[in-house]
Order: C-alpha cells, then structure tokens, then sequence
C-alpha cells in the first residue's frame, strides 16, 4: 500500500514564529510578544508586557506578513499541496474579549489564504499556537478562568465563519499536552498562559493545570461542535505532542512506569477523541482529592464535540526507568526520564528515533482507529552558508527521509489510515524553545542571525530539492 493520491504534502509552521509585524494592522500583543530570546543556555522569559531594551524576538520574527506573497510563490516551487499556520488570535482580538473583530487582522487571512489557494495550496490551521492574547492572562488569569471557553469559541466561530470557503482543515490547541510537562512560572510551549503563584506546592500547581486543561478541552469540543454546524465538510483535529516513552529496560517495573507516563502526557487525546477523561484520569483526581470544575453540560460537551482526525508532533522519544515506588501520575519525570544509549541526540539533546514515529502511529491507530496527521516533525540544527553561498545540509535530509520511510511503513505494514506530512518550519523562523534563529528547520534559508541582524532574503538549501522530488514523487523517491 503506497501512500493515499490525496496525500497531504505541506509544512508547518505558527503565526507567532513567522510572521514579525507584531502590532500592526491593529494587532494585539500576544503571550510570545512579551516573551524574551533565550540565549546560551538561558531560557526565555516572560515578561510583564513589553520593556525597553529587551530582546523580543517575535516582534519581527521573518517578517512574513509583508513578504508573503513572495515566500507563498516558493512555497509553491517547493511543491508543497498544503500550509500548516495558525491564525494570530491577536489579529482578530487584540485583547481576546472584545465582541467585535479587527477587520484588518481578518482580512490579511482572506489575503494570504487566496494567495495559497491561487498556487494549489491548501491552509491548514491552528486555532491557537503558543499565542494567547497578553490582556487574557493579565485580566483573568489565563485559562485557569472558565470565561476564557466563551472569548476563545468567539474567536473560532468568527474565523470559521469568515474562512468556510478557503479552509478546510483545522486543529484547535497546538500541543495541548505540553502543559503537563510545563508547570512551571514559566511555560512557552502551551497556548494557557498560566501563572503560577510563587511558592505553589506540585499539588497546587497541578491543580491549576488541570483546571486549566479542562477548560481548554471544553472550548476545543464546543468549537468542534459549531465548526461541523458553519461548514459540515469541516475536518477538525486535535494536536498532540507526542514523544513516546519507552521502558529503559524489560523489568516489568520500567514497563509499568512507561505505561504510566504515557497515560500522563496523552490522556488529553483520550479526551478529545472518545469525548470522556479516562479511568485512570479520574482515579487519580479521586485519590488525591482534587476538586475541579467539570460540570455536567461540560461532559455533554465533551461527548458532542469528538475530533475527525489526530494531529501530533513528533521530534523525538523518550525512555523511563523504574523509581522505586508503584508508578502513578505523581512521578518525577526530570529524574526518571533516562538517556537512551540506542540513538543519538540533536545538538539540544533531542533523541533522533525515525522508528519511534511508526511506533507512535501504531500507539494512536490502535488506541482510537481515527486518521492521523503527522503536523510537525524535523530536525533543528546549526546551518553554515558554504564559500559557493548555499547551505548544504544533508543532516536534514537523512532525518526526514529516515522518519518519512518510517511513517510509510506505518501506512504499508501497519495499514494506517495516514492524512498527511508537514514538516516543521520548513522555512526558517524563530525556535519556539530558545526563542533564537540559530536553531533552523527550514528547506528556505533566511537571512537573519541571533542578533537579529541580516537582510531576511530568502534562499533554497539543498534539502529544498530534495523535498521537491519527494513530493513529486509521493514518496515514493527519499
Ligand atoms: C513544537 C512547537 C513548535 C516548534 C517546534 C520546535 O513543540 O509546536 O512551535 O517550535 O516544537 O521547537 P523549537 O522551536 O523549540 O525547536
């Protein structure tokens, strides 16, 4: 079995990371607008709103929004059928609660997606990637506040509404589970913009992810419930991190643990796909006494609003050793997760495991029998322009070929049912974790160092032909 003719062959990337033009055309600040470059080690951070001097690297990013009708045409070349992006929530809101939108920020959709859809590209979007509207977390407290279900359902139905006609596929919460791993004051990877209260204990801080997670879970059902009703040919998935964790080694204890940790990091798909928490979700809440909102009309809601198809990430996998105790949710994941000595590390310590992306799409295809979408996976490295002023970058080409020959043995052997590939950030933009340009994804080349410095032109690597050709090719040339 070869892969479908229909087979959706894009890349990805997220408004924040690429777009620049941070308050114009009405725009709002962001959660990541605020938010600092991480340099040498240091982590980004948050700030309160925006201060003089510092470095915010997001605020021009690649300067995308001027210069999309350009890179749309090399995305073009590129071959690509498909653009995964997601919609500047602070476009459309600047401050996330008004009633009425910015028509400014909706019509530079309506630009871009015709510019797409003009070359045979179709978007692909995320309701909300890492990019929560700075007043929601100042005002309410993030999505620890159940009304922020109401101002994000608002926000979906009004660009569901405008886009029925030029977008067909769409994903709710980029990377819902990440805030699982993120409890800490600091938490770039989720779309929750949480704050914890200093000196909160594990417990309390869980308390307020879950809440959070709830809410978030909710809004995602509701808005797949009226996205069916505005167009009923609307595909709307979840989008789940997923960085498998294996046993470090067969004693039955590591195998437990992995069970565990597994459950932990995903029981967020369970939600979304069978539309209820699961068992073993609900037995911890009990155990440790947990008292979270989740009324009755939420669990109808939940039920109504089941995803058509799962999106993940996947960049790398894990393994976990036995901790000495019986394995619950409550384990320590910095001292448990362990290096696996069986494959190698990216330069930021990503373990490379092409084979772990069929074994994650067996994981999602026999738990939920649903289609699958892999929506970002690559290979973030340092990139040199060579004395003949192109980047050679065969690093990138052998990671994507092996994961692209993993995932078609997934569809051949393992007959799973497999929408499409986008690989991330296949043109450079800025890394959502370090908040740097040296950490680079991309086919396109683009001008633009960690200073901040450099014209922003862009230019094909070789990994641009080669994804060229596999494309042609449906896969079937690496
Ligand atoms: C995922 C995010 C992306 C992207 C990617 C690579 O978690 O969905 O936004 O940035 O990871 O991460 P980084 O940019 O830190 O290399």
């Amino acid at each position: 079995m070869t892969l479908r003719k229909d087979f959706l062959w894009g890349g990805a990337v997220a408004a924040h990371q690429l777009e620049g033009g941070w308050n114009a055309g009405g725009k709002g600040p962001s959660v990541a607008d605020v938010m600092t470059a991480g340099r040498n080690g240091v982590e980004r951070r948050i700030t309160d709103g925006v201060l003089p001097g510092e470095n915010y690297p997001n605020h021009e990013a690649i300067d995308f929004y001027h210069r999309y009708k350009e890179d749309v045409a090399l995305f073009a070349e590129l071959g690509l059928n498909c653009f995964r992006t997601s919609i500047a929530w602070t476009r459309i809101f600047p401050n996330g609660d008004e009633a009425e939108p910015n028509e400014e920020g909706l019509q530079f959709y309506d630009d871009l997606f015709d510019e797409c859809l003009k070359h045979g590209i179709e978007p692909v979007i995320t309701l909300s990637h890492f990019e929560l509207p700075y007043h929601l977390v100042t005002e309410y407290g993030g999505f620890r506040n159940r009304k922020l279900i109401d101002f994000f359902v608002h926000f979906a139905e009004v660009v569901m509404e405008r886009y029925k006609n030029k977008v067909k596929y769409w994903m709710t919460f980029n990377e819902i589970n990440n805030q699982a791993n993120f409890m800490r004051d600091f938490a770039p990877f989720t779309n929750s913009g949480l704050k914890f209260p200093e000196g909160a204990s594990d417990e309390e801080r869980e308390v307020i992810m879950y809440q959070a997670a709830h809410y978030e879970l909710v809004a995602s059902a509701k808005v797949v419930e009226i996205g069916h009703k505005i167009n009923p040919d609307f595909q709307i998935g979840c989008m789940i991190a997923m960085c498998p964790i294996y046993p470090a080694t067969c004693k039955p204890e590591d195998m437990m643990a992995s069970t565990v940790a597994m459950q932990r990091r995903y029981w967020f798909a369970d939600v979304h796909v069978r539309g209820h928490y699961p068992s073993y979700l609900t037995a911890y809440f009990e155990r440790k006494g947990f008292d979270l909102d989740i009324t009755k009309e939420d669990k109808e809601l939940l039920s109504k609003g089941k995803v058509d198809y799962i999106g993940f990430s996947y960049y790398m996998s894990f393994a976990i050793k036995d901790h000495g105790k019986v394995p619950t949710f409550d384990y320590d994941e910095d001292k448990d997760l362990v290096k696996n000595e069986f494959v190698k590390a990216s330069e930021w310590g990503w373990q490379i495991d092409p084979l772990g992306l069929r074994y994650a799409l067996n994981w999602f295809n026999e738990r939920y029998e649903k289609p699958l979408f892999i929506v970002e996976n690559g290979f973030g490295a340092v990139d040199k322009v060579e004395e003949d002023g192109r980047i050679h970058d065969p690093y990138r080409v052998d990671y994507l070929k092996a994961h692209i020959q993993a995932m078609k043995e997934a569809v051949e052997y393992d007959g799973v049912d497999l929408m499409g590939y986008t690989p991330w950030g296949f043109i450079d933009l800025v890394s959502a974790g370090t908040g740097e340009m040296k950490k680079r994804y991309g086919f396109i080349y683009v001008d633009k160092d960690n200073e901040g410095k450099g014209s922003l032109d862009r230019s094909k690597k070789d990994s641009f032909e080669w994804y060229q050709k596999v494309i042609n090719s449906n896969g079937e040339e690496l």
